[in-house]
């Protein structure tokens, strides 16, 4: 029986996807490089700068690393300003509920996000709350499929990767949980990959797991 549980942010407890697709498309377009929705999917769970390469290689445009921090910060900035505009309804009332009955179980909740925007979206959408620590993309130096997202959270819980599971929709978050030693639990495009270990449809789903 696990005695915590690791949850990926985007995604998995709600879905900025739209926010990134509109910041990402305008700084494409004033760049000149193609982007669609399904280079768009192609970055989910991604860092910002490895999601910054994958875009400029679909492009075929090489720029310096310096071009390179400042088309990410303007990204940056225009998705922030679509962030500012969340609110708790951007959060399913099943979530909610779910995080609730969970906690209510005596499970050990963490977050573990390459958003380096997680305390902001944890804020905006009053989820915060619900969770004992957060590891996020401030508090790392790789990213998935690295599992340092997650052994922090593990660490941050005071558990054991062994004694937690792994939430996630992207298939780089299942090989960072995985890598690190995880029960991985795949929800959206992460249910059907072959290193999921429990697809799930839903967040509720999870009650029946735990
Ligand atoms: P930021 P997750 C990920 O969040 C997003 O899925 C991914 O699309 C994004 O590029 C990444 O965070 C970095 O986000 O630019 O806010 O630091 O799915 O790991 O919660
Ligand atoms: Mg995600």
């Amino acid at each position: 029986m696990k005695q915590g549980i690791i949850f990926d942010l985007d995604g998995v407890l709600l879905s900025t996807d739209e926010m990134h697709y509109a910041a990402w498309k305008s700084v494409a377009d004033e760049l000149g490089v193609p982007f669609d929705r399904q280079v768009n999917n192609l970055l989910r769970g991604v860092s910002r700068m490895a999601s910054l390469d994958i875009i400029l290689s679909h492009g075929g445009l090489t720029l310096s690393d310096e071009e390179k921090e400042a088309v990410a910060a303007r990204k940056n900035e225009r998705y922030r300003a679509g962030l500012q505009t969340l609110t708790p309804d951007a959060v399913a009332p099943q979530v909610r509920q779910t995080l609730a009955a969970l906690k209510e179980r005596g499970l050990k909740l963490a977050v573990g996000s390459s958003s380096r925007n997680t305390k902001l979206i944890l804020e905006k959408t009053d989820l915060g709350r619900f969770f004992d620590a957060v590891s996020d993309g401030t508090n790392i130096t790789r990213s998935k499929p690295d599992p340092e997202v997650f052994l922090k959270a593990a660490q941050f819980i005071g558990l054991a990767p062994d004694d937690c599971a792994v939430v996630e929709d992207a298939v780089a978050g299942i090989d960072a949980a995985k890598a690190g030693g995880f029960l991985s639990i795949g929800i959206g495009d992460a249910a059907g990959y072959a290193k999921t270990d429990h697809p799930i449809r839903s967040l509720r789903d999870l009650l029946d797991l735990f």
